[in-house]
């Protein structure tokens, strides 16, 4: 009998730091800060009549890119098909953040679709993944 609540004992202590060490390592895991996927590319580009700085752009397949664009002069748009973006309003003094990931391979055309004055079909620029 006496062998028996020993038993039980250390089971039971066993039993606790085992749960402990399930939550510790549950709670341990969910503070780590999240690691930054090293293929995380940040551009920042100048919009302003009628041109991109940079115009040309070229970032790796599967990557993960943000363009951070501001405007020197008047409202401008950013867009590329292929990647589906549209509806963007780049505006002087303001960030306008853009992202999406480069997953499929080519030479693409981003270009201002908001009527930014004469030289507005002439504002685009290229991005190239490879
Ligand atoms: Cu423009």
């Amino acid at each position: 009998m006496q062998v028996n609540s020993k038993s039980a004992i250390m089971i039971s202590i066993f039993g606790v730091i085992f749960l402990g060490s399930i939550f510790y390592i549950g709670y341990y895991a969910q503070n780590q800060p999240k690691k930054l996927n090293q293929n995380e590319i940040v551009i920042r580009m100048v919009a302003r009549q009628f041109e991109y700085e940079p115009q040309n752009v070229t970032v790796p397949y599967g990557a993960k890119v943000t363009f951070i664009l501001t405007s020197e002069d008047v409202i401008h748009g950013f867009h590329i098909d292929e990647y589906n973006i549209h509806d963007v309003q780049i505006q002087n003094g303001e960030e306008t953040k853009v992202s999406f990931v480069a997953d499929k391979r080519g030479s693409f055309i981003f270009y201002c679709d908001i009527f930014c004055g004469v030289g507005h079909s002439d504002h685009w620029g290229t991005l190239i993944v490879t």
